[in-house]
């Protein structure tokens, strides 16, 4: 796994070492975690160091490959050009030597950023207009196109879903437009109160980190004949607004706060994104179904920070 020390990263990693050993789970990213368990094996990898990830794939042949390493869309922002060349030229590497070392499987995420002002905001489907206009969603729409055309023209079995925003406890993202319906749970055991960088009403889909898990991990051991999108699958879970998941937060915390900020310049990018997605194919072709709605995952969200913040 390229770029494991991240949000999702962690805990796929960890999902990964229970079904499979913790001898057969190489995690890699620009920097060591805080702490490597015993067994656990894990290299410092900067993934756009194509020559690195070679040495690695030699030193360990591995069947699958998860490319995990990427910039967020608020980050991506900040540094258009930096993004560019991860998120891209990230993914060519890991394309191109999967090709050449017959790796069997690739995960690679896309992103419900891939969609932009003038596609469909609710229940987005599958195939629509998609005009991104983040430098983020831009990148990875162009993988999705990237990862099918390796798909077609060498045959290679990747697999990849569109994430809405990810909910979790054990790790915070960062850099994200999505990442107040972390930084609020966080926030809300640790001060009772939360201000908001997008405005009470801004929806946007959400996935509680456990469906997220485990529908990836449901992906990648779907029979391939039945996976008809190479490029990305659309994934749904809940869509909320900041104010809808505070009322939800305060009916376990009754004193909990929320304020707005204003002139954020993530609003503008949460504007350009669906508000709900229509993940049909998802559904069909691999079984995909979340399990985790708004106050299920608000209950979980809380009891777990409760322990870990105390
Ligand atoms: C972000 O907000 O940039 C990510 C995403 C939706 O891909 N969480």
């Amino acid at each position: 796994m390229i770029g494991a020390n991240g949000q999702i990263g962690s805990e796929l990693a960890a999902a990964l070492r229970l079904k499979f050993g913790n001898e057969n789970v190489i995690t890699s990213d620009i920097r060591a975690p805080k702490e490597i368990a015993s067994g656990e094996i894990f290299e410092t990898l900067n993934v756009l160091d194509k020559e690195a990830i070679r040495a690695l794939i030699q030193k360990y042949k591995p069947t699958q490959i998860y490319l995990l390493a990427a910039m967020l869309s608020a980050t991506g922002e900040q540094y258009p050009m930096k993004a560019w060349d991860l998120n891209m030229n990230g993914l060519l590497n890991v394309l191109d030597l999967a090709v050449e070392f017959g790796i069997k499987k690739i995960f690679w995420p896309s992103s419900i950023a891939v969609f932009g002002p003038h596609s469909p905001k609710e229940q987005t489907p599958q195939y629509c207009v998609m005009d991104p206009n983040s430098i983020y969603g831009i990148s990875k729409l162009a993988g999705e196109r990237l990862c099918e055309y390796y798909h077609e023209k060498y045959g290679l079995d990747i697999r990849s879903v569109r994430y809405p925003g990810i909910i979790s406890w054990r790790t915070e993202p960062g850099g994200g437009t999505t990442d107040y319906a972390v930084h609020i749970f966080f926030e809300a055991i640790r001060q009772g109160k939360y201000t908001s960088f997008l405005s009470e009403n801004t929806e946007l889909p959400m996935l509680y980190m456990d469906d997220a898990v485990r529908g990836t991990i449901e992906l990648m051991d779907a029979d391939p004949s039945k996976l008809s999108i190479r490029s990305s699958y659309n994934l749904a879970g809940i869509s909320f607004t900041p104010k809808e998941i505070a009322e939800e937060i305060k009916k376990i915390l009754p004193n909990f706060e929320i304020s707005y900020s204003e002139n954020d310049p993530r609003q503008s990018i949460a504007d350009s994104w669906p508000k709900s997605i229509d993940d049909s194919e998802a559904r069909n072709d691999w079984g995909w179904a979340p399990t985790f709605d708004l106050t299920g995952m608000t209950k979980d969200m809380l009891d777990n920070l409760k322990i870990k913040l105390n």
